[in-house]
């Protein structure tokens, strides 16, 4: 496995939200992070000779201690703490971890991490805690990953998505395809070392057989699963658009069941990007409410259309709304043709101004889209429209997450990557090219693999991951 430098070093930080609250945690990991725990808590009952509070209490591990904390210069009483003690390697990091329950405020919070440092703690930089877990070999990035992936999830499925990976889910499936990948490449090399046995060390038909079926078909199925599942765990992007006055901030203000945004009879009236998320059936969907789409010569609203029509490119699925009390406008049209590459759905609203059979006119190649006629004013059909973009997120195929592994974007393009040298590797061998050139291929197919679960991931990856965790993690 691939680790950078290990540091010695005991590091503290603040684990917990910083506020007020019940309890707050400093964690401190590293060698003297009992010794450091040692100096700065008084046992409850302890009798104390002297201001220094050291008294070489030997912790057992996994034990909570109820106590306070006392600076060892002054003597003075921080805070009536529990410690909790669990001892390498059966820790988080697999190091000596002395985690202070303290309250949660931020003097009380602050005093006793800074008396960590001066007791020779180093403050932990973010995913400090994590990294070590990793380079101490007890997850790997996949796992590492995953803990960022529980603190943020927003759903149920995004939590279920996450648990699975912290299992080891992803990992076993990538170093299961991995491994297969080893062995041919130790036929390939045998077969390159020597060349007369060659046709002993490897059987052509077989390792195309199984270059197609058992690593080839397992990395399309994991990047399938990628495409049509990626919502659950990153979120949906919805975006609103429509003609100035057709409702979308209405619109926008049921979906999210708040007055976030003005709503007038103004035309142009939403001049920005108004973003807001909401829960949809377990789906976190982000929604962005645009300005209004026309023909317009004012510069706000100019930049607020370039705006729109950039941000519609990036998202998943668009909400197009027109307008049910009036024809469409040529406006329409040009909408409808800037979003046509895009997943849609088209929402005819102030059906209040139009009888219960009305059926809008549109042209036949909007017949595809999916259409749902609601009232934003009156709170009409806004579930129906809620359960059509559940409908059309879940009715993906392979949305069903039981035994699902789903992988995440930097996962994803790992896994092209290693699906394109896989299908070169078998291009070549079906060319009958020589096997030194084949196994350049299979070794990238290898590579690319390492680099998800990090037996191949270089420093700058490592830094990527960890930097996006929040500092205690
Ligand atoms: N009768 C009726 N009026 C509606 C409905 N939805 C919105 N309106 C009205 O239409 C007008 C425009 O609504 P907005 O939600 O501001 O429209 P918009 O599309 O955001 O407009 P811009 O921000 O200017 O692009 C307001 O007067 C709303 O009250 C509806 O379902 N029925
Ligand atoms: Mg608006």
């Amino acid at each position: 496995m691939y680790f950078n430098k290990m540091d010695s070093s005991t590091i503290a930080a603040i684990a917990t939200p910083i506020g007020c609250g019940g309890i707050g945690i400093i964690k401190i990991s590293g060698p003297n992070a009992l010794s450091i725990a040692d100096h700065i808590f008084r046992k409850a009952g302890f009798k104390q000779e002297g201001p220094d509070t050291a008294h070489s209490f030997s912790f057992k591990t996994h034990r909570l201690y109820y106590g306070h904390i006392v600076d060892p210069k002054s003597g003075q009483v921080l805070d009536e703490v529990v410690l909790a003690v669990m001892k390498a390697p059966h820790s988080y990091t697999c190091e000596d971890i002395v985690e202070i329950q303290a309250h949660s405020g931020y003097a009380v919070l602050s005093a006793i991490l800074s008396l960590t440092l001066k007791q020779g703690a180093r403050l932990a930089e973010p995913g400090e805690f994590t990294k070590r877990a990793y380079q101490n070999g007890r997850i790997d990035l996949t796992q590492a990953e995953a803990v960022i992936d529980i603190i943020n999830a927003r759903t149920d499925k995004a939590l279920e998505i996450a648990t699975s990976q912290i299992k080891g889910d992803m990992k076993a499936r990538v170093e299961a395809i991995r491994n297969i990948l080893v062995n041919i490449m130790i036929r390939a090399n045998a077969a390159i070392d020597f060349p007369d046995d060659a046709g002993e060390t490897i059987d052509i038909d077989s390792a195309l057989e199984t270059l197609y079926s058992r690593v080839g078909n397992p990395l399309r199925k994991l990047i399938e699963q990628y495409d049509n599942a990626h919502v659950l765990r990153d979120g949906l992007n919805l975006v609103i658009v429509g003609r100035p006055n057709a409702g979308k901030s209405s619109l926008m203000n049921r979906l999210i069941k708040k007055d976030r945004v003005i709503v007038t009879c103004v035309p142009g009236t939403t001049r920005d990007l108004i973003e807001e998320t909401l829960n949809i059936h377990g789906i976190p969907v982000v929604v962005t409410d645009t300005a209004g789409l026309h023909e317009t010569e004012d510069p706000v609203e100019v930049a607020g259309i370039k705006k729109t029509y950039e941000h519609a490119s990036g998202c998943d699925l668009v909400l197009f709304v027109v307008d049910a009390s009036c024809s469409l406008t040529s406006e329409d049209v040009t909408i409808f043709e800037k979003i046509n590459n895009k997943k849609t759905i088209l929402v005819i609203n102030k059906s209040d101004l139009v009888d219960e059979k009305f059926v809008m006119d549109i042209p036949d190649g909007w017949a595809d889209m999916p259409q749902v006629i609601i009232s934003a004013l009156y709170n009409r059909e806004i579930d129906t429209l809620k359960n059509l973009v559940a409908k059309i997120v879940l009715s993906e195929p392979g949305l069903d997450l039981a035994g699902k592994i789903i992988p995440n974007l930097r996962h994803k393009i790992a896994l092209d990557r290693s699906l394109g040298a896989v299908s070169s590797a078998i291009d070549g061998l079906r060319a009958k090219v020589p096997f030194e050139l084949i196994a350049i291929d299979v070794q990238e197919a290898i590579d690319s693999l390492g680099e998800i679960t990090g037996v191949a991931a270089g420093e700058e990856i490592l830094d990527k991951i960890f930097s996006s965790f929040c500092i205690g993690k």
